[in-house]
């Protein structure tokens, strides 16, 4: 009867009050006395079973109400290449073959007879630190193992929560920045609630020798590690796992549980989902339920179970709201939620107008359909260049950069861009209507979302014309009239 998930210690907390009210106690004076704890290492198990395992985003199925058994993991370890981002490849180590690792899923009481298989073609010995383990090293010592070996060792799960797990082997904190770090999920007695949608998503820090973006494949930077100076962190391992089509997934309507993680090796996560407040999280994985929460803490090491139901349709970004590893180091991903519109949740944009400070009150966008601010009007090619660029300077700058160079993994380049040049209209478009969706620009893809700039057709025209003719574009001109004719299309 240990049941450390505070949501449901009630059934428990109103059974033991029946109990002391049957046996005639005063109900108002025992009400403050402590549970009866029953040690969870008396918890017997009934029979063998070899454990789920998952690779990340998936979790295995809910231990509902099973009993407890003698749980039986296997787990292989495998140094291997992968992608960190497109055209920068690394050498991962891994448990179960991704980063993180295989989610192990158990519950309290579970006796767990953990193999490790470190195999043959790894050059490295490894071994396996459990949070959830009560023992010294949490099994790393007797977990450790030369490639081509095996070891075995058994534990009980006694406290139920969410733990990480990782390699300790020297240098530990090469064997973590490596990917070498996982999640185990020990539930309570009674099972944890029932959700619609559960994933699993585990923060990393890397370092490697070139810079964030530096292709090729890119060996781990000790230095750069110690200093903790990281070239990328992300969720899963890699840059865009959980965006695109690789994005988890909900229905309107639906509770979402995520079980997240953060590996390090150096870095605490402000993990943040836009757009959504937790309902509950239990806070670093333990039993204490906090609810309405914007953005909790991981720990390096540490993990938060949150939970949230999903009212509104869109995409929702997971991000750690250290802000620039989110935009400029990989750690965002994406939740996709399908469904109806309720506008009395969200209304989405309903007016947009001029603000004066001096107190005119909101006025009408002079720019509705096609009409043309007659003032500043550029009447020759170089004040539509000097008008186009200031536009620029405003408008697109903050994203597409002062030369024109973007950002890589996130905002492509207009400077020299194929993508660009191909095709006008199409370049009209976009900033009448924003753009979404996965583009290739000079040989990067990119997967993000412009916002559509409400600009004028005039200002449409010396914006692009500036950067047509700009930066080694291909020097066209474009006309408010050619902006016109693409916004009547619409
Ligand atoms: C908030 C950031 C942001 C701003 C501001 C912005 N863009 Fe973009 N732009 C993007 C992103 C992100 C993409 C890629 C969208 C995708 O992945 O589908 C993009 C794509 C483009 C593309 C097509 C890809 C390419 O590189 O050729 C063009 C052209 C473009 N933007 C022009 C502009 C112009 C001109 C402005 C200013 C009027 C502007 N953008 C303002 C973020 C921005
Ligand atoms: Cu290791």
């Amino acid at each position: 009867m240990n049941t450390k998930f505070k949501k449901l210690n009630l059934p428990i907390l109103s059974f033991s009050i029946l109990l002391l009210v049957l046996l005639g106690a005063s109900c108002s004076k025992e009400k403050n006395k402590t549970i009866a704890y029953n040690s969870p290492e008396t918890i017997p198990v009934s029979r063998k079973m070899i454990a789920e395992l998952t690779s990340p985003p998936n979790v295995p199925k809910p231990t509902g109400k099973r009993k407890a058994k003698n749980l039986i993991v296997n787990m292989e370890i495998l140094e291997k290449e992968g992608e960190m981002t497109d055209g920068v490849k690394y050498v991962y180590w891994t448990f179960g073959g991704t980063v993180p690792g295989s989610f192990i899923r158990t519950k309290i009481g579970d006796e767990i007879e953990f193999h490790l298989k470190n195999h043959p073609d790894n050059k490295l010995p490894h071994n396996i630190d459990l949070h959830a383990v009560t023992g010294p090293g949490g099994g790393a010592t007797s977990s450790f193992i030369s490639p081509g070996h095996e070891a075995k060792f058994s534990f009980k799960v006694l406290n139920p929560g969410l733990y990480v797990y990782h390699c300790a082997t020297a240098p530990v904190g090469m064997h973590i920045a490596n990917g070498m770090y996982g999640l185990i999920l020990v539930e309570p007695e009674e099972g944890l609630p029932d959700v619609d949608k559960e994933y699993y998503v585990m923060q990393g820090d890397f370092y490697t020798k070139g810079g964030n973006g530096d292709r090729g494949l890119q060996p781990f930077d000790m230095k750069k590690a110690v200093n903790e100076d990281a070239d990328y962190v992300v969720f899963n391992g890699k840059v865009g796992s959980l965006t695109g089509d690789n994005a988890i997934t909900a229905n309107v309507g639906e509770t979402v549980r995520l079980y997240v993680g953060n590996g390090g090796p150096n870095l605490v996560s402000s993990f943040h989902v836009i757009g959504e407040i937790f309902d509950a999280v239990y806070v670093e994985g333990g039993n204490f339920i906090n609810k309405n929460v914007q953005t909790t803490l991981i720990p390096a090491g540490g993990a938060a179970i949150v939970e949230f139901k999903v009212d509104v349709p869109g995409t929702f970004i997971l991000v750690d709201h250290s802000i620039f590893r989110a935009f400029n180091k990989g750690a965002l991903g994406m939740l996709k939620v399908q469904g109806d519109e309720n506008k009395t949740i969200y209304s989405g944009k309903q007016e947009e107008g001029i603000y004066q400070p001096e107190g005119g009150g909101i006025q009408e966008m002079p720019i509705e359909k096609g009409v043309v601010n007659t003032e500043g009007i550029a009447t020759t090619f170089e004040e539509k260049m000097e008008y186009g660029k200031a536009t620029y300077m405003q408008t697109c700058f903050a994203c597409h950069q002062a030369e024109g160079q973007g950002i890589p993994n996130a905002f492509p380049p207009l400077a020299k861009s194929d993508y660009l040049n191909e095709n006008l209209n199409r370049a009209i478009d976009i900033i009448l209507n924003g753009k979404t969706g996965e583009i290739t620009v000079n040989g990067e893809k990119y997967n993000s979302v412009m916002t559509k700039q409400d600009l004028t057709n005039e200002e449409i025209s010396n914006v692009l014309t500036y950067v047509y003719n700009s930066w080694g574009n291909s020097k066209k001109e474009v006309t408010p009239a050619m902006v016109m004719s693409r916004r009547n299309i619409h």
